[in-house]
């Protein structure tokens, strides 16, 4: 290699950067003059350097950098518009030597995510924040940000940012110095050469710190966004230098890394006796914890106001009450009625990585979209349950199917809306991963402990869920049998 292309090379970052669709390996998707790419240099080669690639978690939430992870060759992980304080902090507090690196814009930290930074500095979490102020919502098309300058002109503040209407420019580091907790905090630029070099440094010492454990790093950086400008280079670099400086005047705020004790004991996932004394369902009486029952993935499906949601909650709730782990992750279509519903409950008998179900165990449908829409998830010698309204259906004969007539149940019960609660007990009566059925009636009992008719009849209905499961030894097969 020349030794040119070894200056140019950015380490710490992948060799290239291909996307979706197929782009040049090494394109990246930042305009010409952003800041972006030469702070992510500057990243980069800080991780590599302190060898901190194995360790380091990237966090890209919303904006331009939401596609960190093609660029930075360590962990990474996306979050939602202002929430990688709450990522990151999650993180960190389950893998304590994990550096976290919170990489967010003016409009994703100073606006949606406010309050989220105020309150992980307050705490002092062990996380580099690098906080990109390019006085714009860029990824978007240059629309205000809380730190666009007064008399701006932006795609919304057409005639320039206006305090009356508009309020004032945010000024983060000025905000989170007025804490105790964060060790270090920093502001600089990116305008040229010699402002880089102290960028660098930044980058740097953020870092450090979080090799160290030392606690909360916040580092802002001014940084050149000429599309939405819709200026050349030497404009944006004035800008920077003339106007985003006056307002954001350049310094470092605090810098206590030298005498910052380093943390030596995690700190604290969650209180879990106090969380089991506020979430206690009190009915049901824990039993033994499950041993070898691996993990078993549920998906329940139907329409929105079938009671999906609240099937899967319960199904959650009596994995929990008998002493295994388990999630609940819904997912909600865009009407409250008649729309589809679904969630994904995973039921361990230890930590769970990911709530996420994409490939099933046991699928409960409520309907015939929801079957025909999720059966083909189900692993061979899955579990099948689905309402007999369906009617005629041709399932793979890998699979272990029930037609449980929990609509006609529930309505013989007088109680129509209570199907969920029917699919329940067939599913409790089945033995799902060992549960005991009475721990599933206690939590149905729990569910409904408030409404004490509501609650009688759907263990009424439940009850007879499990003794027509009892009843029909023969259950449906795949083959409609
Ligand atoms: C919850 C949510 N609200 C709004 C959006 C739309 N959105 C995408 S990027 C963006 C602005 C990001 O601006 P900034 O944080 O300043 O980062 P930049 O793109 O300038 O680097 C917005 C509002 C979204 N994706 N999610």
């Amino acid at each position: 290699m020349a030794d040119t292309e070894r200056i140019l090379e950015a380490r710490g970052l992948y060799a290239t950067f291909p996307r979706k669709g197929g782009s040049a390996p090494r394109a990246t998707h930042y305009c010409a003059g952003c800041g972006h790419g030469i702070l992510h240099k500057l990243i980069g080669e800080a991780l590599a350097d302190l060898g901190l690639q194995d360790r380091a978690v990237f966090i890209s939430p919303v904006g331009c950098t939401v596609f960190g992870y093609y660029y930075f060759d360590c962990g990474n992980i996306q979050a939602a518009h202002g929430r990688a304080p709450a990522v990151g902090t999650g993180m960190r507090r389950v893998l304590p030597h994990a550096v976290i690196v919170c990489y967010q814009g003016d409009g994703d930290l100073a606006s949606i995510g406010m309050n989220q930074t105020f309150q992980a500095a307050n705490r002092g979490e062990g996380m580099a924040v690098l906080f990109v102020n390019n006085a714009v919502y860029g990824m978007t098309g240059g629309q205000m940000a809380p730190t666009s300058l007064l008399g701006q002109r932006t795609v919304t503040s057409p005639r320039g940012r206006d305090p009356a209407n508009d309020g004032y420019p945010v000024h983060a580091c000025e905000i989170i110095n007025q804490l105790q907790a964060p060790v270090y905090i920093e502001r600089c630029s990116l305008a040229d050469a010699a402002r880089v070099q102290k960028a660098r440094q930044a980058v740097r010492k953020a870092l450090r710190i979080q090799a160290e454990n030392k606690g909360y790093a916040f580092v802002e950086f001014l940084s050149p966004c000429p599309t939405n400008m819709r200026s050349d280079s030497a404009a944006t670099t004035a800008f920077l230098i003339e106007e985003m400086e006056k307002e954001f005047p350049l310094a470092c705020f605090r810098d206590r890394s030298r005498e910052a004790v380093p943390r030596t004991s995690p700190q604290p996932c969650f209180d879990r006796a106090a969380l089991d004394a506020l979430f206690s369902e009190g009915a049901a009486a824990a039993t033994p914890a499950p041993t070898a029952r691996g993990v078993l993935r549920v998906k329940v499906a139907g329409f929105g106001g079938q009671g999906v949601l609240s099937l899967g909650l319960m199904l959650a709730r009596a994995a929990t009450q008998a002493g295994c782990t388990a999630t609940w992750f819904p997912s909600y279509g865009p009407e409250q009625r008649g729309g589809t519903a679904n969630c994904s409950v995973v039921i361990a008998d230890g930590p769970i990585g990911s709530p996420v179900v994409s490939t099933t165990d046991v699928l409960l449908a409520l309907n015939r979209p929801s079957l025909e829409r999720f059966v083909g998830d189900v692993v061979p010698g899955g579990k099948v349950f689905y309402d007999a309204t369906v009617g005629d259906v041709t399932l793979p004969d890998s699979l272990e199917a029930t037609a449980v007539p929990a609509f006609e149940l529930a309505t013989a019960c007088s109680a129509a809306k209570a199907a969920n609660t029917a699919m329940l007990g067939a599913v409790a009566a089945c033995g799902l991963a060992g549960i005991p059925r009475d721990t599933f009636r206690a939590v149905v009992g729990h569910s409904f402990a408030g409404k004490p008719a509501v609650q009688v009849l759907n263990q009424r209905v439940f009850d007879a869920a499990c003794d027509w499961i009892d009843t029909h030894p023969r259950r449906q097969d795949a083959a409609g049998r």
